[in-house]
């Protein structure tokens, strides 16, 4: 009969320290032995060397064979029924009697194969713990303990009560696995660890992984001698043979732990996880200085403790954090509040307290509109303005939460006195606006046990790892941080910002609407004093400039021969310009008039309109011989005064404007009209209109004044020969603008000018 061990010889290096397959070391401790039987057949496949130590029978007598190798048929029975109940139940082990030895086996399954781990009790007694006592004791511990670390420390007072061991600590680790005892029990002689921290490289993630699915272990001397796991080598067909000992109680542990411990001074340890949402929240670690083996049942009660304090964990740190989230929330709802009483939030109640405590902050800052508004300790503004626009150009669709900005806004250290964390959130994309909530450095002083950098070092042989030698302490000191912000405290101050973005969008939009209608009242206003203006001014000028027109017709009526040619001549000149003074107030009382006036629309034959203007004007049609041809004009929805003024504006130009010995004709025409009759003028689309024509054969303009005519002023032949103010092509286009219609003019110097009309149909 062949033999084999399934020992795994890999050695660990500086490359494969995490990847050690501590599940499957092919070897245990010596304080029991294992056996590994086929699921099926239940023979004894797997065998401990040490197997003679305890029944006295090595393991060449077992492999291969059935428990009835040392079991009484009786007691194989009762194995059979235990493990048909599926359920391993750890709490009743099964137990069997060899020459007055009782040995506890307890049993799992692990892959093909049934794992049977068996310890004798040390005194031959059961040894039962006292569950009541137990159950009474943790239920005082939660009446009385309100906090976390009093009942951390109650555990580990009565974990070392139950178990003996020389020291208990509870162990917690931070996000990346340092861990630090927040609770120690230990004798009186022992230095106390209580307040250390340890680097996360003290414990690698697999071994993490497997305290997860394995809560609990044990190593009873740390001087051991590990003890070789023996198969059959049956014709190599599975030459390599592994047995998975992750839930093992017996396992091998860590050679590179093992010489941890043993430069700890250790001599024995018992560890059990402590979970939270299925990950590793801490450990309650036991230290003994001299081997320990605990017995089962004192197991069992310290894993009670384990799961109790686990079961607490939540509870209370959820109490904590509610605590905390109740004050938050308070200061926020009277954030929000303030902010919905005051429409200018930001220079009213930028100094709220409730702002900082929203977020326990201990200073805040808004910037807006190129403006700080600062409450609590910040830095200083010069250097605040270039930290939001970094925070802007960087963070403003994310924002930022950290507790060392130094870390990403590198070279700043300075601004860490008041600003080492920040919450950044921007309040308008594109803008440097934004709200930063701002905490203080804590500068923190860290207890190593030994210098964590030096956690791990290359031993002589070079590759092969070492835990450090020294726990001497080694005390790091961080600077740059903050506390961490907390969830209910980075949501705060999202909520919050939210609502103030609204808030300032509203504002925004309120001011505009504000700003239009103060805008607007102002242009009333300047309307109504404009015409009042014209209207004073005109009638206040027109009354003098009567008065110069009667006296210089006065003068030059009497015929006085006294009146020098000169004196006559320049009275003429007076008499004209007042003349023309009087013309142009006219048509500036008609022109503010045009567009102030109330426009009353009335539907009118425009024929009316027409035949009475040419009444009007018929002295001076006569006057020039001049020829009107007409067709008929259309009935229209006009202001008909206006219509009036249009029509007697452009027939007094075509009888102004006329060439010297030819016979003014003057054509006005009508049609319907839309976009795509008139190209080469822009009338809306799809609408039509009533295009009615001005054409004359006068002395016309030059094309480039086609779109200036209409401007205020402008006289297109400044000559004597043609008076006029250069106004009434202006009212013209401004009653047109009254009639939505448009007024455009063409023109031939020489050949005359054509001014047309469009009025919207229908
Ligand atoms: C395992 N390391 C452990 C365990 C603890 C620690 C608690 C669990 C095993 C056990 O039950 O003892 C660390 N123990 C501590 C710490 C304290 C303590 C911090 O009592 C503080 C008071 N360890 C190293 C280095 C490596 C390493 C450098 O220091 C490797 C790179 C490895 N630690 C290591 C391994 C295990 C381990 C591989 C798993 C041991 C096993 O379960 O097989």
């Amino acid at each position: 009969m062949n033999i084999k061990n399934i020992v795994n010889r890999d050695i660990v290096n500086l490359t494969n320290c995490e990847h050690e397959p501590i599940h499957i070391p092919g070897s245990i401790q010596p304080h029991g032995f294992l056996l590994g039987l086929d699921n099926d057949s239940l023979l004894i496949e797997f065998c401990s060397a040490n197997s003679a130590a305890f029944i006295k029978l090595a393991p060449e007598a077992l492999l291969g064979k059935h428990l009835t190798a040392f079991l009484s048929e009786e007691a194989f029975g009762a194995f059979r029924s235990y493990i048909k109940t599926d359920t391993f139940d750890s709490s009743r082990p099964f137990v069997f009697t060899l020459d007055d030895i009782s040995f506890n086996t307890t049993i799992h399954p692990s892959g093909n194969h049934l794992i049977l781990e068996i310890e004798p009790f040390p005194d031959g007694t059961l040894n039962l713990p006292n569950l009541y006592n137990q159950t009474r004791k943790f239920v005082s511990y939660m009446e009385k303990t309100t906090y976390l670390g009093e009942l951390c420390q109650n555990i580990a007072d009565e974990t070392r009560q139950i178990t003996g061991y020389d020291r208990v600590m509870i162990y917690k680790f931070d996000p990346e696995y340092n861990g630090e005892v927040i609770a120690e029990s230990r004798r009186q002689d022992l230095d106390s660890f209580s307040g250390q921290k340890y680097p996360h490289t003290d414990i690698p993630a697999q071994a993490r992984e497997l305290y997860i699915k394995n809560p609990l272990r044990m190593i009873a001397d740390i001087n051991y001698e590990p003890v070789p796991l023996l198969t059959l080598d049956n014709t190599g067909e599975k030459s390599n043979k592994s047995l998975d000992l992750s839930l093992s109680i017996l396992r091998s542990v860590s050679p590179i732990h093992v010489e941890y411990l043993k430069n700890m001074g250790v001599g024995a340890t018992l560890t059990i996880s402590l979970l939270q949402n299925q990950k590793l929240w801490g450990l309650i670690a036991c230290h003994h200085y001299s081997p320990k083996i605990l017995p089962h049942y004192t197991r069992l009660s310290a894993l009670l403790h384990g799961h109790f304090l686990t079961s607490q964990i939540a509870v209370r740190e959820t109490a904590e954090e509610f605590e905390v989230s109740q004050g938050v929330e308070k200061s926020l709802s009277e954030s929000l509040e303030l902010l919905h009483q005051h429409e200018d939030f930001i220079e009213a109640c930028h100094q709220s307290p409730a702002l900082l405590t929203l977020a326990n902050a201990s200073g805040s800052v808004i910037f807006y509109n190129n403006k700080l508004y600062k409450n609590g300790e910040v830095p200083a503004d010069d250097e605040l303005i270039p930290l939001f626009s970094f925070l802007a150009a960087n963070y403003s669709t994310s924002g930022l939460v950290t507790n060392e900005l130094t870390k990403t806004y590198t070279e700043h250290a300075n601004l860490s006195k008041f600003a080492a964390g920040i919450i950044y959130h921007s309040l308008a994309p594109g803008t440097p606006d934004g709200i930063v909530w701002l905490r203080k450095e804590r500068i923190e002083t860290i207890n190593w046990a030994g210098n964590p950098k030096k956690a791990v070092i290359e031993n002589a042989e070079g590759l092969r790892l070492s835990p450090r030698k020294s726990f001497e302490l080694w005390m790091e000191v961080v600077k740059y941080k903050s506390v961490s912000w907390r969830k209910t405290e980075i949501s705060a101050a999202g909520t919050f910002t939210y609502s103030l973005q609204k808030h300032i969008n509203f504002r925004v939009i309120l001011d505009q609407e504000n700003r239009n209608r103060i805008l607007n009242d102002e242009l009333r206003t300047a309307n109504k004093e404009l015409a009042n203006l014209n209207w004073i001014s005109t009638h206040d000028l027109k009354e003098p400039l009567r008065k110069i027109q009667i006296f210089a017709s006065k003068v030059l009526d009497r015929e006085d021969p006294d009146l020098s040619a000169m004196v006559k001549d320049s009275v003429e000149r007076m008499r004209f310009a007042a003349e023309k003074m009087q013309m142009l107030i006219e048509d500036i009382l008609t022109y503010s008039k045009t567009g102030n006036m109330e426009k009353v629309f009335k539907t009118m034959d425009l024929n009316i309109i027409l035949s009475n203007v040419l009444e009007e004007l018929s002295i001076n049609i006569e006057e020039k011989q001049a020829i009107v041809n007409r067709v008929p004009l259309p009935e229209l929805n006009v202001i008909p005064f206006q219509v009036h003024q249009l029509f007697v504006n452009l027939l007094t130009n075509a009888i102004k404007f006329t060439r010297e010995g030819i016979t003014p004709v003057i054509d006005i025409r009508s049609t319907i009209a839309d976009s795509e009759d008139t190209p080469g003028i822009m009338l809306p689309r799809d609408r039509k209109y009533h295009q009615i024509s001005f054409a004359d054969n006068g002395i016309g303009f030059e094309k480039e004044y086609q779109n200036r005519i209409f401007g205020v002023f402008q006289r297109l032949h400044p000559s004597h020969k043609y008076p006029g103010t250069g106004i009434g092509l202006a009212i013209c286009k401004k009653i047109m603008d009254n009639h939505r219609g448009f007024i455009t003019a063409d023109a031939e110097p020489g050949q005359g000018a054509t001014f047309t009309l469009f009025f919207p149909a229908g």
